[in-house]
């Protein structure tokens, strides 16, 4: 592959000779800087927020909040006294180690406090986006069996308390009057509860968070992970992310995806640095502010957010002072070349593209600040972790041969079941000492790995094998396109072809001239046969909460098919 590279930066924390670190690194490394090293006996709230009372750290703000109508800061110190107390609050009401509380809120800080507490007691939680409606709150309720859940008097409605016997609480944040039966007020609650309180010791294998991803279909799955994630969350806190003791970090995630916790909370916090976090919707200016406001120097969101932001004009950059900023990363989806080229142009910042899922609990391939990046590539493997491109007999394939994207079994934020589903579990790991991820990618002979789509979205028109990404690259690249989603569509042809769904950006109108311009761009700019036949206009695509386009939807609507869960598609 011919491709330019963007010469790496200068971290601080980076990997300044990734080869070596690769070949040598050993997990242990990084679980002896924990006092547990030792006993095994640990919880990731004391070890992300307590364990710095002891350091001068004590004071520092950990969480820096702001909405419409809120602006505050808490230290560790204070973040520790609330989550004693909400720990008190649960304990109280006869909550244990192993229950399943769950939160299903707005970002506010309370949400943060709920989880930290929740975790304290040794009791596991399980985040929800406040997005959620009924049915899909009831899904993830009853299949783990949650006796708590933290809400707000809005979301209320939402919860079918008849329906989940084993639900026996509901805390609510900021609704004091509503007295009922099971109902209890935050606010009451923790006024009266003590800060000071007996953390809960588990073991470094018990349940920590549950988080519930869709499938392409059926029921969504509770991924469970442990308290050992901290191994992991800490040390790429310091590769992927390059934390320093002064950084201002923003993490764009919501808590109802495992990039708002893993990365929205724990591994800023185990690594004492300060954490943004902005409640509410926002517009493209509210994200720049929030940026010159904060002074965030390490910016970590995701490719839908900055495919919004280019589309609303390099103008309204300039309106900021953006100086602050040093590192800038994206997860979640495939990461567009355009949009690389478009961060290096406006912010003057390589956006550094990382790959992991809900299920491998922590980042596992990733641009590092010290490689040269080569935009549209999801960079390379984390030491300590082994990714490979293999067939369906576990057999590593050669360089740029498409495959499945496999990790050897055994990293240490690994889930650890999927609740309720042993056979779902067993599934990731079919081929032998493999955790099979679904994506299928490839690896060049510089051992760059690049993304194609997901198994089942990899096209195959005219024997040729195209991944939808890369034609969705090229037709983001056209000056009319904002987003854009490709599938294949049964062609008695040829197999498949290629149906491209495009929202334009403004200014744009949808027409046949245009449809012929963006086949052409595609036919010139990449390949004859990557150039999609049919293209259909949509004000919008669409995607989950997490902001992933969600390509099963576009095929199931195209072939009239059942479009499966859709708890997490955006409204
Ligand atoms: C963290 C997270 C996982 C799926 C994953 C893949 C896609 C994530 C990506 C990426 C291309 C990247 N994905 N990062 N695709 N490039 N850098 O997103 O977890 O919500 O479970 O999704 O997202 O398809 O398999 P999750």
């Amino acid at each position: 592959m011919n491709v330019e590279k963007i010469p790496a930066t200068e971290g601080r924390f980076n990997l300044q000779n990734y080869d070596e670190t690769y070949a040598n690194f050993d997990w242990a490394e990084v679980e002896k800087q924990f006092t547990w090293y030792e006993t095994g006996k640990v919880n990731m709230a004391y070890e992300a927020i307590d364990r710095h009372l002891l350091t001068d750290k004590k004071d520092k703000p950990a969480l820096l909040y702001s909405d419409l109508t809120r602006e505050e800061t808490y230290t560790y110190a204070q973040l520790s006294e609330l989550s004693n107390k909400f720990g008190n609050v649960l304990r109280k009401l006869g909550i244990q180690k192993g229950d399943r509380v769950f939160v299903f809120m707005p970002r506010t800080p309370e949400l943060y406090v709920s989880v930290l507490g929740t975790i304290k007691v040794g009791a596991i939680v399980g985040p929800l986006f406040e997005a959620f409606m009924e049915a899909a709150v009831r899904d993830r309720l009853s299949d783990s069996e949650a006796v708590a859940i933290v809400t707000v008097p809005s979301l209320l409605s939402r919860i079918p308390v008849d329906e989940l016997p084993a639900l026996k609480h509901v805390i609510l944040v900021g609704g004091a009057d509503e007295q009922k039966e099971g109902v209890t007020s935050f606010e009451a609650a923790m006024a009266e509860a003590s800060s000071e309180l007996e953390i809960e010791w588990v073991d470094r294998e018990d349940g920590m968070i549950l988080h519930y991803t869709s499938g392409s279909t059926g029921k969504p799955k509770g991924v469970l992970h442990v308290h050992n994630v901290m191994i992991q969350h800490l040390q790429t806190g310091k590769w992927v992310l390059d934390f320093q003791d002064d950084d201002i970090y923003w993490c764009t995630a919501d808590p109802g995806w495992v990039t708002g916790t893993a990365y929205g909370i724990f591994s800023p916090w185990l690594n004492g640095v300060t954490n943004v976090v902005r409640g509410g919707r926002f517009t493209p200016e509210d994200w720049y502010k929030t940026i010159e406001k904060y002074k965030v120097t390490v910016w970590y969101s995701a490719p839908t957010a900055f495919r919004m932001l280019m589309g609303a004009g390099d103008e309204v950059v300039k309106k900021f002072d953006l100086s602050s900023l040093r590192h800038v990363l994206s997860v979640g989806e495939p990461l567009n070349p355009e949009v690389v080229y478009w961060g290096l142009r406006v912010f003057n910042h390589r956006i550094h593209d990382n790959w992991w899922m809900t299920e491998t609990g922590g980042q596992l391939i990733s641009n590092f600040r010290s490689m040269p990046i080569k935009p549209g590539s999801m960079g390379k493997p984390i030491p300590g972790v082994h990714a490979a491109i293999i067939d369906n007999q576990g057999n590593e394939l050669p360089a740029n041969r498409m495959g499945n994207l496999a990790i050897r079994v055994g990293w240490p934020a690994m889930m650890r079941k999927i609740w309720n589903n042993p056979a779902k579990y067993e599934e990731y790991f079919h081929i032998p000492g493999w955790y099979v991820s679904g994506d299928s990618a490839y690896k060049d002979e510089e051992g760059y790995f690049w993304f194609q789509g997901r198994i089942d979205d990899v096209i195959n028109t005219s024997g040729e094998r195209v991944g939808p990404f890369e034609v969705e690259s090229k037709l983001v690249e056209h000056p009319a396109v904002a987003e854009a989603g490709v599938i294949g569509k049964p062609d008695p042809l040829r197999g498949e072809i290629i149906k491209a769904f495009i929202s334009l950006r403004s200014g744009y109108e949808p027409s046949e001239a245009l449809m012929e311009d963006i086949r052409k761009f595609v036919k010139e700019g990449l390949a004859a046969h990557a150039a999609p036949r049919e293209i259909e206009f949509r004000d919008k695509l669409p995607k989950t909460r997490s902001g992933k386009i969600m390509r099963r939807v576009l095929k199931a609507w195209e072939l009239g098919l059942p479009t499966g869960d859709l708890s997490t598609m955006e409204d």
